[in-house]
């Protein structure tokens, strides 16, 4: 794969209403597109999801700049590939920075699928026509939690997930269901207990919910392990798993019974496929995760949900779900419950160039000499 340039932009958008987590609320999404060109012109685009703060995960927009302009591309301008994979595998003599990695990476899949003429679900083993839909809620009280899940029920999404805490779930949850009895839910504590909580885990279990992800440390395997023998709810793990190694030791231990599989927060496409192909043959369910991303990442998650273990809906929503106007086109959108999963080459979505120039703060652009 020749390569010519890399550009990278900052962007930053605000979102339609706040993101409220027991870890803050996000109102202001900053992001770093990536741009892979080829020697015809040919360009596919990544997306670095760190955010601004380090509340996530502990990359940044800054730490994914620095990484990706003076370690990652260096290293692809001195190493050439011809499969996107091998990036994947070249990146990995450098420690953790997964999102860094994974703009970058995601950026040579759809300039790889691009050059073959193939969809990226293609190229990487998708089989499905269109997706479920799920969608995040994230309010601050529980009357704005009923009205944004009255509105996407209109909207038609097929699976809802609440953001919980010991200080708001049993009470939100059970409003929840006595107003809408019937929708599929699921709870995300992003680490919000500790095993000291086991009882108030285990009087959730009134629910019947989906599931309940990541309710303990955000590094740990093994607690899990000891609450998911408590819980009758299934636990899926989302920033606990950051490769296919971890995902293989949760497993094993019983530390989940699902797993939620983000592309940026396990390095890339290679790392995201190979857990679903090992969570395949092992017969645990895998969705895919969001990270409120702009219309590049989302297009990718679509490609990574046509894959045959994302039995479940994941938290892929319209690009209206967070955006007054997103940065392709066509936008995302969500139809009886589902979203199309595109045929044509790449990620399958235009970008929207004057939208990102809009947006912009920083551009920078890496010139690859080829010999
Ligand atoms: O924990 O799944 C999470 C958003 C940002 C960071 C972490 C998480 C989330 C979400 C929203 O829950 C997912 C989305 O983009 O729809
Ligand atoms: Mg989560």
């Amino acid at each position: 794969m020749k390569i010519a340039n890399v550009k990278l932009r900052v962007i930053s958008m605000p979102l339609k209403s706040p993101f409220h987590t027991h870890l803050g609320t996000v109102t202001e999404r900053e992001g770093i597109i990536v741009e892979v060109t080829d020697p015809n012109g040919v360009s596919g685009f990544g997306e670095g999801v760190a955010f601004s703060t380090p509340w996530y995960t502990e990359e940044t927009v800054k730490t994914s700049l620095h990484i990706l302009s003076d370690i990652l591309i260096p290293m692809l301008m001195k190493n050439s590939i011809e499969h996107p994979e091998e990036a994947s595998i070249l990146f990995k003599s450098i420690r953790r920075n997964h999102m860094a990695k994974a703009g970058l990476e995601m950026a040579i899949w759809d300039l790889y699928a691009k050059m073959n003429a193939k969809s990226l679900s293609t190229v990487i083993g998708g089989t499905r026509a269109k997706i479920a839909s799920g969608v995040v809620v994230a309010a601050d009280s529980l009357s704005s939690s009923l009205n944004q899940i009255e509105k996407y029920l209109d909207e038609g999404y097929q699976r809802f997930k609440i953001k919980i805490n010991p200080r708001d779930d049993y009470r939100l949850l059970a409003e929840i269901l006595r107003h809408y009895p019937e929708i599929p839910l699921m709870a995300d504590a992003n680490s919000a207990y500790t095993l000291k909580d086991v009882e108030r885990l285990k009087a959730l279990d009134d629910f019947n919910l989906l599931m309940i992800e990541q309710p303990l440390a955000s590094d740990d395997i093994i607690e899990h392990a000891l609450l998911q023998k408590r819980l009758k709810t299934s636990i899926c793990l989302d920033e606990s798993i950051v490769s296919l190694e971890d995902a293989k030791n949760a497993i094993e231990l019983g530390s989940c019974k699902i797993i939620n599989i983000k592309a940026g927060r396990v390095g890339g496409l290679y790392e995201a496929k190979r857990i679903h192909d090992y969570c395949l043959d092992k017969g645990i369910d895998v969705w895919c995760g969001g990270m409120i991303e702009f219309g590049v990442s989302r297009a990718h998650n679509i490609a990574l949900a046509s894959l045959p273990g994302f039995t479940i809906p994941g938290d892929i929503s319209a690009s209206n779900r967070f955006w007054e106007e997103d940065i392709i086109s066509p936008e995302v959108t969500v139809e009886k419950g589902y979203v199309s999963v595109p045929a044509s080459p790449g990620i399958g979505f235009g970008i929207n160039e004057k939208r990102i120039r809009e947006l912009t703060q920083v551009e920078k652009t890496f010139k690859f000499e080829n010999k």
